[in-house]
């Protein structure tokens, strides 16, 4: 790209009907002028733009001209830049992919996406938080958006899901009430992006069926460590239509090629600081380098029979269907392999829609799904003001289209030729009409029954499963779930809110309900009125446990390596190739951000400066020191914090002998474990990055957290 310099007094950027004596506004010396394959910049309408410096104004020092249209019209488009913000989900990240067929479903969905083996489908994901604005941070304890856009050949089909399988509430007519309830108050506009305070918990201990789903926030699942390393689920029960139109009923599930992997809560509330955009910046990270995302597409099939004998109702969105009942059989795969041009234009203006539903994907009763079907297309149009939103590009169906919509604000694309209107008698020329045979017909569900408001009694059991999910969980992740409640009931200022809590959850699990009230210095309450007694015990699962659907392997994680000047070279070199052959990334952490000067007088550069590069943005640290670096680093508070939270949070650590120096200031000499390797050979490196295989070592906790004694 050809630059030219401007010089201060240039024509360009001196004020009209001045000598050029006047100053000529930013750009000076570099400002770059049009001209080579620099593009010459145009006001909306493509007047070129002679200076973009400068008002039109009278005499330099005098009023501003209203005929300034170059000013008034790229002011008025600022202005105008901002749209309302989402209502819930407002905080999200997109990727372009596609999704593979691995294995045909024609045997139960004529959806066309479902037929061939090995064709691909383009695809856009959007993942989000809940509750925080638009600017708020990623490690926020929250459930996490999973929204999937399919551009398939009939129409595109929008699976929009969660991270969690289940929602809070049974009924749509509730969900501005939950929401109202975790947003931030509205006489205050606090607290931000969380849950931890009165009006959630209030309407959370008056709302019994919220439990099942308040297990699932309250473990890590709601601290992901990465978007890439997250389940997703469609949560409902939808139905498959065969050619025949005959039903079965269908779960979606999202599996995390790299399986599952959070954060502990403490470390989550640091990234908050560090990088508040962790996971935003991981996912481009992982997409730009290379490594794509990819997560496999499971369904559980099922039909009447099933449904009619499930301890549950499958119309019921606080309930699962655990695996073991019905496995989830591997349909396909998605991978993102693009990053957007454009976060607005894409991202931000993308438009999901429960309802969008090609031919052989069609709905069930399920109460919420319902609503949620009024609700997005709504949405949609006050977000992107108006209903031809459907024209924006990332919207766009990427199949043939052909309709008689018309008009309307922004219409990009209008029915061509005369007849717009259904019947005509214009033959071909008339426009499109209806296929019978390859349209979408819903399933021709017999309803029956008096018109009421009633939430029918198979809803009625709020805790079985509640329960079930807490004893799937190891001892560790138990032990979160009670920190967890425990840290945000102790943010809750109402006392009688917290008993109403523990009362509910002396139905989900005594000892948890004891582990919280110990924990809040509260005297256990009789446990809450239940609307129908709890199953008896379900046998616990281990789909729903993080730790046991762990990786066999470090890949795609990320090593942080403390380094200083002189550090081993041999050591370093080891390291790199060792994460590199586990496909694991790093980034190196220094004094300066300049970098270091090994001990053979390479110099390497650093991604951070010690400061700026806290341990809980990696995955597992190493410590690679010279003598003279231990002792700077060990009088440096930040190189400290590096390795006391490594320590804490239960990471492994890989040191050379000299990062004792550090350790002893820092407090931790006396309590090195299993999980601090010592490397001072190349085996011992390559041992040390075979450990960070487990990703923690939870045995630490107990010596760590005062909870935990
Ligand atoms: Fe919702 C956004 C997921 C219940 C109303 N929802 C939204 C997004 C996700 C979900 C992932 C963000 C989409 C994006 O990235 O643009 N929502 C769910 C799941 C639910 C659920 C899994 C329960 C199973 N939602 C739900 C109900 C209602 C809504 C019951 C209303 C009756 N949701 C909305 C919304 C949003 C939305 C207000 C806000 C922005 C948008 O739709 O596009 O319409």
């Amino acid at each position: 790209m050809s630059t030219k310099a401007k010089k201060s007094g240039d024509k360009a950027g001196t004020a009209p009907g001045t000598s050029g004596e006047a100053h000529p506004g930013a750009g000076g010396e570099t400002h770059q002028v049009a001209g080579g394959d620099v593009a010459t910049l145009t006001t909306a309408q493509g007047a070129p733009v002679a200076d973009d410096q400068n008002t039109l104004r009278y005499g330099p020092r005098g009023p501003a001209l209203m005929e300034d249209f170059h000013f008034r019209e790229k002011i008025f488009h600022f202005d105008h830049e901002r749209i309302p913000e989402r209502v819930v989900h407002a905080r999200g990240y997109g990727a372009h992919g596609y999704f593979e067929l691995t294995d045909s479903l024609q045997d139960v969905t004529r959806a066309d996406i479902f037929q061939r083996v090995g064709e691909r489908t383009p695809a856009f994901v959007r993942f989000s938080t809940v509750a925080g604005a638009k600017g708020s941070f990623d490690l926020a304890r929250d459930v996490r958006g999973f929204a999937v856009k399919f551009y398939t050949q009939e129409g595109n089909w929008d699976l929009v899901g969660n991270n969690i399988p289940v929602f809070f509430i049974q009924d749509a007519i509730k969900f501005p009430d939950m929401v109202h309830a975790v947003k931030p108050a509205p006489d205050r506009d606090f607290p931000q992006a969380q849950s931890a305070h009165d009006n959630f918990w209030d309407f959370v201990s008056l709302t019994p069926e919220s439990f099942h789903m308040i297990m699932w926030v309250m473990s890590d699942r709601a601290i992901p460590r990465s978007f890439r390393f997250m389940e997703g689920f469609g949560v409902h029960t939808f139905r498959f239509l065969d050619a025949r139109n005959r039903s079965t009923f269908v779960k979606f599930h999202w599996k995390p090629k790299m399986r599952l992997q959070s954060v502990v809560w403490n470390e989550a509330v640091k990234i908050n600081g560090a990088d508040p955009d962790f996971h935003r910046r991981d996912l481009w990270d992982a997409i730009t380098s290379g490594d794509f995302p990819e997560w496999e597409l499971g369904v559980q099939l099922f039909d009447d029979a099933f449904a009619e004998k499930f301890a549950f109702d499958v119309l019921d969105p606080t309930k699962l269907i655990p695996e073991e009942e019905i496995p989830v059989r591997i349909v396909g795969r998605l991978v993102l392999d693009r990053v957007v041009d454009n976060f607005f234009a894409e991202t931000e203006q993308v438009a999901f829609c429960t309802q969008n539903v090609p031919p052989g994907i069609d709905f069930s009763n399920d109460p919420l799904l319902q609503g949620r079907n009024f609700s997005y297309l709504d949405t949609q149009v006050k977000r992107l003001g108006s209903p031809n939103f459907t024209h924006i590009p990332i919207n766009a169906p990427k199949c043939p289209m052909a309709h008689f919509q018309q008009d309307g604000h922004m219409a990009m694309r209008n029915p061509i030729g005369r007849a717009n209107y259904e019947p005509n008698s214009w033959g071909a020329a008339g426009g499109p009409r209806e296929d019978p045979i390859r349209g979408f017909r819903s399933f021709a569900a017999e309803e029956t029954g008096p018109k009421v408001r009633l939430r029918p009694e198979s809803f009625a059991d709020h805790y079985s499963q509640a329960r079930q999910f807490v004893i799937s969980q190891t001892p560790i992740e138990r032990k979160h779930i009670g920190d967890a409640i425990t840290f945000e009931l102790s943010k809750v200022e109402r006392p009688e809110i917290r008993a109403r809590v523990v009362s509910h959850l002396r139905h989900v699990d005594e000892d948890l309900a004891r582990t919280v009230a110990n924990g809040l210095g509260l005297k256990l309450p009789e446990p809450a009125k239940a609307a129908r007694p709890v199953i008896a015990d379900l046998p616990p699962s281990d789909a729903l446990s993080i730790v046991r659907n762990g990786p066999d392997s470090f890949a795609g994680r990320k090593f942080g390596i403390l380094l200083t000047d002189g550090a081993d070279a041999a050591l370093f070199d080891a390291l790199v190739t060792a994460a590199e052959t586990e496909n694991a990334v790093y980034a190196i952490v220094a004094p300066k951000i300049g970098g270091v000067t090994l001990s053979d007088g390479r110099a390497v550069a650093a991604q951070q400066k010690i400061d700026g590069g806290p341990s809980v943005l990696f995955d597992a640290v190493a410590v690679i020191a010279s003598p003279d670096g231990a002792a700077l680093l060990a009088g440096d508070a930040a190189a400290r914090d590096f390795v006391t939270d490594a320590f804490a949070h239960c990471k492994f650590i890989g040191y050379t002998p000299e990062a004792n120096a550090l350790f002893a200031r820092a407090g931790l000499a006396d309590d090195l474990d299993d999980a601090c390797i010592l490397m001072e050979t190349a085996d011992d490196v390559e041992d040390f990055v075979a450990s960070c295989r487990a990703l923690r070592f939870w045995d630490r906790e107990s010596k760590v957290d005062l909870d935990a004694g």
